[in-house]
């Protein structure tokens, strides 16, 4: 399958959305360590925003997304309203889900964000489902979900790779290899070097890609998305990347070593690819500052809408529990 390199305006928006994200998480993570107004266990992907971005603009709007615990750069690249996110993270009745999600269990179904699930492989039997209900309805739209390594690992993700295969699902299943599983390495709980290798097994394609260049994850969650699109069945996609920092915020990473984080700081996603597009004369630094400037922006508003929203009414909790049937009555 030929591989094509995306153009001009995508490569500047995706630059902009991944500066954009690590705005985002740098400020929440300051949050964190200030002890202000966020709540609960604070999830971050600070060098993964390559893996996140250019998969999700690879995709169309009408593409359904299934993401993680690791999910503020596929929601945000997905032009979620960055506000309602940050209202969501600090359980204010303003966010995406009134407050009663918090940040792990983000739904934004205005984008196409189906769920984003914190049980670890769950994600890929639900958007089985929602691959099936797309292919049942005719539909065009596709189904992308997002996991880690620790996930692949679950029974249930081979489940659902076996079932995807056999029904020949519209399903993408994007795993970001960030290298470690709370505080396991890969080599502790998988037995081959990578996981797209897994992909044969299942009758679909798979592709191993650097996660650290927005370029090439673009590239391939293009062709692959085509050929669930087209009809295929599955494609799995491991986007090969790493995990700047703890698995949560109040982990402090002792368990890595320096050499390894410094080797990865190295390959920094953003500022790789911000100096390609300069060095091609795509965008000049000053271009790339006034995105720096108008994403702080856009972060600091969001943290003031969210600061100055209310909390949740306490009748609220027992809202939006129940789906009224719409056979109710008859
Ligand atoms: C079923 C289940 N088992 C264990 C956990 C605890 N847990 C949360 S995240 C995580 C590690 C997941 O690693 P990976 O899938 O590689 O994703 P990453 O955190 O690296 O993005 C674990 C074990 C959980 N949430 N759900
Ligand atoms: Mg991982």
């Amino acid at each position: 399958m030929p591989t094509s390199r995306p153009g001009g305006e995508t490569r500047r928006q995706m630059l902009a959305s991944m500066i954009l994200v690590r705005a985002f998480e740098n400020r929440l993570s300051k949050l964190v360590a200030d002890k202000e107004d966020v709540l609960g266990m604070q999830i971050l992907a600070t060098g993964q925003e390559a893996a996140s971005v250019a998969s999700v603009q690879a995709l169309t709007p009408e593409d359904v997304i299934v993401s993680n615990h690791r999910s503020h750069g596929h929601l945000l690249a997905r032009n979620a309203d960055i506000k309602a996110i940050m209202a969501e993270i600090m359980g204010k009745a303003t966010g995406v889900n009134k407050g009663k999600s918090g940040t792990l269990h983000l739904i934004v179904p205005e984008v196409n964000a189906l769920m984003t699930s914190t049980v670890v492989g769950a994600g890929p039997s639900m958007a089985a489902g929602a691959a099936f209900a797309q292919q049942y309805r005719g539909e065009r739209a596709i189904t992308a979900v997002f996991f880690g390594d620790g996930a692949a690992a679950e029974g249930n993700v081979h489940e659902a790779m076996n079932l995807a295969g056999v029904w020949k699902l519209p399903l993408l299943f994007i795993c970001e290899n960030n290298c470690w599983a709370g505080a396991q390495a890969l080599k502790e709980h998988c037995a081959v070097g990578n996981i797209a290798v897994r992909a044969s097994s299942y009758g679909m394609p798979g592709k191993l890609v650097d996660g650290n260049d927005a370029d090439e994850v673009h590239s391939a969650v293009s062709e692959l998305a085509e050929h669930c699109r087209s009809g295929k069945g599955p494609a799995l996609l491991e986007a090969y990347t790493y995990r700047m920092r703890g698995h949560g915020e109040h982990d402090h990473q002792h368990y890595v070593d320096k050499e390894e984080l410094e080797l990865w700081a190295a390959k920094d996603p953003i500022r790789i690819y911000r100096a390609r597009l300069v060095q091609e004369g795509l965008l000049t630094e000053e271009d790339v500052r006034v995105m720096e400037r108008d994403a702080s922006a856009r972060v600091e508003e969001a943290v003031r809408f969210a600061a100055e929203s209310p909390f949740p009414a306490p009748e609220a909790a027992v809202e939006d529990v129940w789906v009224q049937s719409p056979w109710a009555g008859r």
